[in-house]
Parts: structure tokens; sequence; C-alpha cells
């Protein structure tokens, strides 16, 4: 009987402590516990030190390196709001020379506090964590910048020095990719050696942010590897959670939520809403998209991370172990772009994770365009396409005719690497990682230009109202020009005439009472067609719209004298008849 009573106290006992566990696991950080993790947890201490702990030794743990300078009531741009100069005559002009120099508002930038406030961004739940301070992984934070403005650059280390408690922070790593300006020589040396924690180094020769970030992660001592733009503003408490979960998960790479502040007026913009998550289209374009509904279904709690299949690039941190484990970059890779999905991809089929962090928001200027070049971001999507992704390759070069033919160097170690690691196909990848992108078939004759039979050298055309937004603009007629974009086109066998380089996808439909072809959103995977974007091409190059049982044709509009695809009743006619071209 004894025995008996034993093992039942035994059992409450424990069900109490996994209880307990559980439990102390949701106030600390809220996040996502598989059975693996909560094996890990089981051989940790428990948490009573915390219990104990009171509020004065709590707030000296979250001390950061630097304390903000007092507020001073009438300085610019405080709390991220916005700065309206107003200018007139010289200064204005002053404040336009600095734009076409940076794409950066930089006579307001220098305006504005190096040290400047930011308001509270993140979902107030956030603020109710508690963190073991003891128990986080030191970061080395690393910032490569080339030709960056004065001020923008300085307010991004200051703002990591003011927000990053002192005992989280290892180092702040500047490397200078072998930038022209002046004020980055000498005067920056000066500046940032009077910081604490802060190192500058300098590339040899231009590397290219690849490059530039690695020579930086070589130096670095911490434990977990940051990476940040140099035109960053960091939000309170954005260090905390993401350490958190590298603590919790080794393999886990986590993003901060990158919110915007604007370039011309320097507002600080972003809310404490579900933040948005990264993707691709085929045209290896990295897109922003909503939370998909099975990602929510997965979440524990709202401030739990959310997986992500792809990143931005810019904002993220890693283990310095897991990230040498996963091969670091590829060093092949020039100047800007790929990068981010080639480390994406790489992460997810080498079985890592990738994740935003909801409670963690740092600001990022995103300037008017580009400050420099761009031109090698296609060689570099091309390795990520070449070493990653298998056959789905051949879907991005048919939207890219030009990508086949851009000398990409030698990708061979990158294979090496992949194989070592084992890493899951592409397939694997967009199957369970992105199920919402949708897969273009591709059936051969059935993508490329649109061309008209009739009507000499005049294809499908559609001109999207903006980058992100496909629908609501008419299809024309224009001269074949055999570069893709605009003139791209897919035959789906569900009858959809889509125009997928880019997300979200458009597909060809007919306006009520209208002969016109205009762009509506697809359907999502999985859902059906509507009648309306049903279109039967016929063997003899017959467009038959579904829902009108008219055939589309192709007419100069009587008013502007442009030629644009129309319904009409089907006739035998040779502007009747289209067929695609994948190249001119
Ligand atoms: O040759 C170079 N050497 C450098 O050191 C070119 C750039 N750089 C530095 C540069 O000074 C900056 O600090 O590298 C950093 C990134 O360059 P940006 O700021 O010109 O890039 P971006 O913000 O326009 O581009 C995004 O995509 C890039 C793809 O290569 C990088 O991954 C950027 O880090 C990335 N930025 C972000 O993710 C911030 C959010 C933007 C979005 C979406
Ligand atoms: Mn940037």
């Amino acid at each position: 009987r004894r025995r008996k009573s034993f093992l039942f106290l035994a059992t409450i006992a424990c069900i109490l402590y996994f209880g307990f566990l559980l439990l102390s696991k949701d106030v600390e950080g809220g996040s996502s516990h598989n059975s693996k993790e909560l094996k890990v947890e089981k051989h940790e201490v428990p948490r009573e030190e915390f219990v104990n702990e009171n509020e004065l030794d709590y707030e000296q743990l979250k001390k950061p390196v630097y304390e903000r300078p007092p507020l001073d009531p009438s300085a610019l741009g405080e709390f991220g709001k916005a700065v309206h100069l107003n200018l007139e005559g010289e200064e204005k002009k002053l404040e336009e020379e600095s734009i076409n120099k940076h794409q950066i508002n930089t006579y307001l930038s220098d305006k504005i506090s190096l040290h400047r406030r930011l308001e509270e961004r993140w979902n107030p739940m956030c603020g109710d964590i508690k963190f073991n301070y003891h128990r986080l992984p030191k970061t080395s934070v690393i910032i490569a910048f080339y030709n960056e403005a004065w001020s923008t650059l300085l307010r991004t280390v200051h703002s990591v020095l003011e927000t990053s408690p002192d005992i989280l922070l290892e180092e702040v790593i500047l490397v200078d990719d072998y930038s022209e300006k002046e004020h980055l020589k000498q005067p920056l040396q000066e500046y940032v050696s009077k910081l604490r924690k802060v190192r500058l180094i300098r590339a040899n020769k231009r590397e290219g942010l690849v490059r530039a970030r690695l020579l930086g992660a070589s130096q670095a001592r911490g434990e977990v590897l940051t990476f940040l733009d140099c035109h960053c503003e960091c939000h309170n408490g954005w260090l905390e959670p993401i350490l958190e979960r590298i603590r919790e998960e080794e393999t886990a790479v986590v993003c901060p939520v990158i919110d915007v502040i604007d370039w011309h007026t320097f507002e600080y913009l972003g809310n404490s809403g579900i933040p948005q998550i990264g993707g691709f289209d085929w045209r290896l374009v990295f897109t922003w998209h909503v939370v998909p509904e099975r990602e929510q279904k997965r979440r524990r709690s709202s401030i739990d991370v959310i997986r992500s299949p792809t990143m931005a690039g810019g904002l993220f941190s890693v283990s310095k172990k897991y990230f040498e484990y996963l091969g670091s970059y590829d060093t092949g890779m020039e100047v800007w772009g790929g990068e981010n999905l080639e480390f994406s991809f790489r992460i997810w089929q080498c079985g890592g994770t990738l994740e935003v962090h909801p409670c963690s928001h740092v600001g990022h200027v995103f300037p008017r365009q580009a400050p420099y070049s761009r031109s090698k971001a296609l060689a570099n999507s091309v390795r990520a396409a070449e070493v990653w992704m298998d056959e789905y390759k051949e879907l991005y070069y048919h939207r890219n005719p030009h990508a086949r033919l851009e000398p990409y160097g030698d990708v061979t170690e990158r294979r090496q690497l992949r194989e070592k690691l084992q890493c899951k196909p592409f397939k694997w990848f967009l199957e369970n990682i992105y199920p919402e992108l949708h897969v273009p078939e591709d059936m051969s004759g059935y993508f490329g230009m649109l061309k008209n039979k009739g009507m000499a050298n005049h294809c499908f055309d559609y001109n999207p109202p903006s980058e992100n937004e496909v629908t609501g603009q008419k299809i024309i007629l224009y001269p074949c020009h055999g570069m893709g974009q605009n003139q791209f086109f897919e035959y789906t066998s569900y009858n959809e005439i889509r125009y997928n380089t880019r997300q979200p996808e458009g597909c060809a439909a007919v306006d009520q009472d209208s002969d016109h072809l205009t762009m509506y959103l697809c359907r999502e995977n999985g859902q059906e067609v509507p009648e309306n974007q049903q279109f039967i091409f016929k063997e003899d190059g017959t467009l038959l719209h579904q829902r009108t049982q008219k055939c589309v044709q192709a007419e100069r509009n009587a008013q502007t004298g442009n030629p644009e695809p129309v319904l009409r009743p089907c006739l035998d006619i040779d502007l009747q008849k289209w067929f695609f071209q994948e190249r001119s």
C-alpha cells in the first residue's frame, strides 16, 4: 500500500514538474517547442533564480553599453517622427544634392540626433518576457559599409550601443568595404576609437557585401553573429528575443522585424501587428508576404517566432558555429544581391530554420534608388540557382533569358558543400517550406511571348501598377522584345493565362460588360479556377474565353490606335490565332 501511494505521489509530482516547465517556458519567450526542445529544457537549471531575482538586479542586467544622452525637447525626429524641413533657396539645394549623392536625405539625417529615441513598436506582450541574461549567448554585431553617409552609419552604431545590453554585446565590428569617401577614413577611425566595444576593420579592395561580412565574421569573438546594414536603428529590446531563440535552438537563423525608415523624412514606419515574411518570385527577386494560415496555426502565441521561407538579407543573427557548419556564404558572390536567397535556400534545405522574431524590431532606411551599381546581382542569382534549385532553375531561366548567358564562375565547391551536408532537394523546400508559391508548369510550347499571327510581331504585354501589385490593368499588345519580364506569360493545364514572372501572380480575365482583357489575382494554390479566368487554347491557335464563349483577337483601339487583345465572336482569321515563342 505504501509503495502504491508513493508511486501515486511521484506521478503527481512529475505532472506538476512538467506543468511548471511548460508554463515557465511560456512566460520566458512564448517560443515554439517541439519534443526535441523540451528534452533540452529538462536538463537545464530550474528557473528559481528568476523568481528570487529582484527588480533592481534585473534592470541592471538590461543596462546597455551606453545610456542615451538626456532628451532635448527641441530635437528633430525624436521618437521616429517625420521631419518636414520646408527648405528654400540654398538650403533646399543642399538637401537635393545630398539626396542625389546618397539616395537618402542625409541633409536631414545630419540634423537628427545620432542618439534619437524610437517609439515602441512591438506587441505589448513582448515587454512581459523575462530573460535570463546570464544564460544568453553574447553576440558580435557586424556592419559592413560602402561609402555610407556619416550620420546614417553612426546612428546605426550608437543605436546598437544604446539598445543592446552590455552583458550581451561582445563587440561591434565595422567593416569598411574599401570606401572612397574622406569622412570614412581618418575621421571615422578617430570617432570610433573613442567608443567602447567598437572595432573598425578595412578591406584592401572592394569585396562586396558577402566577403566584407565574412571579413568581419572571421574576427568576431561572440558566440552569435548578428549582421546589420549600415543604415539601421534598433528598437529597445531588439536583441534579447533573438539571442534567446538561438540559445534555445542553435540551428535557428533569426531575423528581426524590419521596419521602414523613410529616406526623405526619416519617419520610423512600422506597427505592432503581425510582421510580414519573405518569399521570392521566379525571377529570384525577394518578396514580402503575409503570414499564411498554416504558419499561424503552428504558432503557439502571437509572440512566437514566425517561420519564413526567405530573408531580406541584411538583418539576422546566427550561431557562429552553425554559420560555419552551413558554409557561411558563397564567396564567389560580388557586390550586392542573390546571397540572401542563396542563404535562405541553404538554411532550409540543409536542416536549419529561418525565422522572424516578432518581438525584435529594427528600422532600415530604404533608399530612393540603388546608390551604386548592382549589375553583379544577376550572376549571384545564377550561382544560387545552379547550386540549390535543381531542375527548377529552368523556371528561372525561362523568365530571365539573359541569366542563361551570364558568366557565373565556378560553383563546384558549393555543390560539394551541398553534397557534404546532404541537403534536401529544392522540391522539398517548395512543398514544405513555401507551398504558397505557385510552381509554373512551363509545358513545352506554352510559355514565353504570346504572339499574334495576323498582326506581325505583336505580343501580349502587361505593365503592372507597381512592383508588388499585379491586378487591375489592361493587357495590351506591344512589339515583341523577347526579354521576358512584361511579355512573359504561361498557359497552364488549368486553362489559365498566367503572368507569373513576379509575385503575386496575375491571371488574364475579362471584366463584366467589357471586351478587354484585364489582369486579376490568380486563385490560391489548390483552389478552383474561376470560369472568368479560363481560356481554351485550341490546336489551331484560337484562344476561346470560357465564360463569354468569345475569341481573343488582336485589334487597334478605335480611340487611341494602340493594339490590344479584345474579345470578338469567333472567326477563322489570323488575328484570332496566337502562339507561344520562348525566345526571339
Ligand atoms: O559592395 C558592397 N559592399 C558593402 O559593404 C555593397 C554593399 N555593402 C554594404 C552596404 O553598405 C550595406 O551596409 O552591405 C549592406 C547592404 O547593402 P544595401 O544597404 O545597399 O542593400 P539593400 O538594403 O538595398 O539590400 C538588401 O538586399 C541585399 C542583397 O544583397 C543585402 O542582403 C542587404 O543586406 C539587404 N538589406 C536588407 O535586408 C534590409 C531590408 C531591405 C529589404 C527588403
Ligand atoms: Mn540596406
